[in-house]
């Protein structure tokens, strides 16, 4: 028997009365009401941008894995809709950018890099190019789609390759943390390289790593990582994921933020210390990738290269590097 039963009354009517305005503060904070709804689906053009052809969950591609151990989407052809992808990033009304770097006289690639992109890399959509050189004048004028455009930052030159491949990370740093609000994603490419068939919206994620095209058939204990304790890339026997190329990767601005930050961090601590690691950005881009595990890997499809031939798995070579001669146009051998 409650000694004061006046006082329980008014307890339980109070606590009641919190609760339901706590109810109340959680539905208008966290339901969406009807007519925000209503605006969202405006939005939609018209219906049909969301409509293809009925989609299996029982058949699909069996020549390849499709998912990582971690569940990310291994993007091969066949896996996706490109067009419903499309349509769904048009709604999101993305700003997507680009960097590539052409120091020296790597600044031969940049007319077929920039001409091919125009064909296939994100076609319709908002894309802005960083091109970084020490050669502005040698950029050549490429007539681009409305809404991309092209803008030029100016590098120091190096005398030696690994420089340069390795700086590109701290250049990459400063470029995102300037854009942060500016563009939604961005990919980082090298030059030497040609789109040959659709880059797009199905490659989008928060961080995205390519297979490299040399191991992705091989045992783990072939991946040339950084076997040497002593670098910051270091991976041990047993250890790592998959091996990924420098050559493209990509995600949020954020994103990429952070894996530009460590990787140009750890690729300086080890300079002071007179290491440098394998395959430099490489090496430390796949030891940041195995730590922190991308949300999307591409296949090899989106970096092939010229001189390989095509296995049966690759159905189509959506950008591949070209074949080139070392030691004519790098600045050290
Ligand atoms: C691989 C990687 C590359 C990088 C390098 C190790 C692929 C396909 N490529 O390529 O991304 O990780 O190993 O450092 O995964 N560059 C210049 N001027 C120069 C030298 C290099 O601009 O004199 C730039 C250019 O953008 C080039 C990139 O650095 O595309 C990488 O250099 P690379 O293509 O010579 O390196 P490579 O073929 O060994």
């Amino acid at each position: 028997m409650a000694l004061f039963p006046g006082r329980t009354v008014t307890v339980t009517l109070l606590s009641a009365m919190v609760l339901l305005l706590l109810t109340y503060n959680y539905i208008t904070q966290n339901c969406r009401s009807h007519k925000q709804m209503k605006n969202e689906l405006s939005h939609l053009e018209s219906p049909d941008d969301l409509q293809y052809k009925q989609p299996s969950i029982t058949n699909g591609r069996t020549d390849v894995v499709s998912l990582s151990p971690w569940l990310a989407p291994v993007v091969w052809e066949g896996t996706f809709e490109p067009l419903l992808l499309d349509s769904v990033f048009k709604l999101q009304n993305i700003s997507m950018s680009a960097t590539v770097f052409a120091v020296g006289k790597y600044t031969m690639f940049l007319k077929d890099f920039l001409e091919t992109a125009e064909q296939h890399f994100f076609v319709g959509f908002s894309v802005h190019m960083y091109v970084f050189t020490d050669r502005p004048e040698d950029v050549p004028s490429v007539k681009m789609a409305p809404g991309r455009q092209l803008t030029v930052r100016a590098v120091p030159s190096s005398d030696r390759w690994q420089q340069i491949s390795a700086r590109r990370m701290e250049f990459i740093q400063t470029l995102v943390e300037e854009k942060l609000q500016e563009h939604d994603f961005i990919f980082c490419l090298d030059v030497d390289s040609k789109f040959h068939g659709r880059w797009g919206t199905e490659s989008l994620g928060g961080l995205v790593a390519v297979l490299h095209p040399g191991y992705y058939r091989d045992d783990r204990s072939k991946f040339p990582y950084e076997r040497r304790p002593e670098s910051r890339a270091y991976i041990g026997p047993g250890e790592g994921d998959f091996y990924y190329c420098g050559g493209a990767f990509g995600g949020t601005l954020r994103e990429v933020q952070r894996l530009a930050k460590t990787c140009r961090s750890n690729f300086e601590a080890d300079a002071e210390e007179k290491v440098e690691a394998a395959w430099q950005e490489e090496s430390h881009l796949n030891r940041y990738m195995w730590v922190n595990k991308p949300s999307k890997v591409l296949s090899p499809e989106y970096l092939w290269q010229d001189f390989k031939e095509k296995n049966p798995e690759i159905h189509i070579v959506r950008f591949s590097g070209v074949t080139k001669n070392y030691a004519a146009i790098r600045p050290n051998v």
